[in-house]
């Protein structure tokens, strides 16, 4: 609602301006012409006011590419994001599908892989009703991330958002209809993360078992949600950890604000999770950076408090709406500014022990595609322009890991 609000609060406003004088026009007695005169002259103002607010707004913009002009060092050039990770045992992460156009760039520059897409249940249990699973793309991107030697991230075993991609839309008639709903939806998370993790045991090291839980300050209402409350992440962990006890398993989410009331609310799931004895071993930041820029001076503190909880944390999704930085004086190297910092901070604290991005060029990008943000551009959120140049941003990373070199 209140994202709703930062992105069409002024739209909102004026239309009801617009509403209220042009019913005041349409009721007004007659008699008063003037009044009635003013009325739609106003209204038709505040119309035009509102038409050039959205053009202004939504009007493509195209900022300068400066960092075109400037030499990349010899240095830079010759070393990869994949070694300097590799030398400090951390992990540079990029989310990918199979068949991907940059297989081989991520080969080269990254050592570990997520698929974007592949390993939810919506590409994986392609036929809920019979239980019939199909893995040849998923066990494609793995095979091609062991051939490479690069680890990678499961994303993700339960996520209750989107029917039909991030759980199987039948489910929802299934629990629906359940007597117990609750006995039902164990049975499902059971034998799904059974199946799965089964299927990639000793493969996948690390999957993030729940995705997304929080909607605002409170458990998203979903089918796991509704029928089984907040103990649905603690069984689901349970079986996760029950199939594999040797992968690292992770609840990921995305917060917007780390000091606000989700950013809150969230610490406070995860120590109830502690507390209870969950086998949860880590946390996965997302950090899109859409609807605002992270401020990283809070982001670092977050991780130390989850790191004091006794969990891992990873940076997993991260990408920067290229927009946000629209007001500096040069926008791709703020962008960039922003990428290194949030690197920097993860290499700080030593619970921070990787970070994943979620798109390598800005000429396909997840942004593009998906309203609001697709309306509003240039959302150019990766670290390769669409001519495949390296941006500030790739930049930005770089200078982070050099500087955390050891030797
Ligand atoms: O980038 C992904 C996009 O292609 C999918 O349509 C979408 C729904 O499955 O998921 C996107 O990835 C999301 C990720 O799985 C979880 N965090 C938010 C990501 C961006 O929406």
């Amino acid at each position: 609602m209140k994202i709703i609000w930062q992105l069409f609060g002024a739209h909102i406003t004026l239309s009801l301006i617009i509403l209220i004088l042009f019913l005041a026009w349409l009721f007004w007695p007659r008699k008063y012409k003037f009044i009635r005169k003013g009325l739609i002259r106003s209204c038709g103002l505040v119309l035009l006011g509102s038409i050039l607010l959205a053009f202004y707004t939504y009007w493509p913009r195209e900022y300068h590419k400066r960092y075109l002009d400037d030499q990349l060092s010899a240095e830079l050039k010759a070393t990869l994001l994949k070694q300097l990770a590799d030398s400090i045992d951390f992990h540079i992460g990029m989310a990918t599908s199979p068949g991907s156009p940059y297989q081989d760039l991520i080969a080269q520059e990254f050592n570990s892989v997520v698929g974007e897409n592949h390993f939810k249940p919506g590409k994986l249990l392609v036929d809920a009703a019979n239980w019939e699973f199909n893995f040849t793309a998923a066990d494609k991107l793995m095979d091609y991330a062991q051939a490479n030697g690069q680890r990678m991230r499961g994303h993700t075993l339960v996520w209750g958002k989107f029917p039909g991609m991030t759980f199987p839309s039948q489910w929802i008639e299934v629990i629906n209809s359940a007597e117990d709903p609750k006995e039902t939806m164990q049975g499902l998370i059971k034998r799904y993360i059974e199946t799965v993790m089964g299927h990639f045991k000793g493969r996948v090291s690390t999957w993030d078992v729940v995705n997304e839980p929080m909607g605002g300050e409170s458990l998203y209402p979903s089918i796991f949600s509704n029928s089984m409350g907040e103990e649905y992440i603690d069984y689901a962990f349970k079986i996760a950890n029950q199939v594999d006890p040797e992968c690292s398993l992770f609840l990921n989410e995305q917060i917007g604000d780390y000091q606000g009331p989700q950013g809150k609310a969230f610490l406070d799931l995860l120590k109830r999770l502690v507390d209870r004895g969950v086998p949860i071993h880590g946390v996965g930041l997302q950090s899109h950076q859409i609807n605002r820029i992270h401020d990283t001076d809070a982001l670092r503190q977050y991780i130390r408090a989850i790191g004091q909880m006794g969990l891992k944390v990873e940076i997993t999704e991260l990408d920067a709406r290229l927009l946000l930085f629209g007001g500096e004086d040069d926008p791709y190297q703020a962008q960039g500014d922003q990428f290194r910092k949030v690197v920097q901070v993860c290499l700080d604290d030593p619970v921070c022990t990787g970070v994943t991005l979620w798109g390598v060029t800005d000429g396909a990008n997840w942004m593009d595609g998906v309203p609001p943000f697709k309306w509003k551009s240039p959302n150019a959120p990766n670290i390769w322009d669409e001519d495949m140049n390296k941006k500030p941003a790739y930049v930005g990373i770089w200078e982070a890991l050099k500087g955390a070199q050891t030797d």
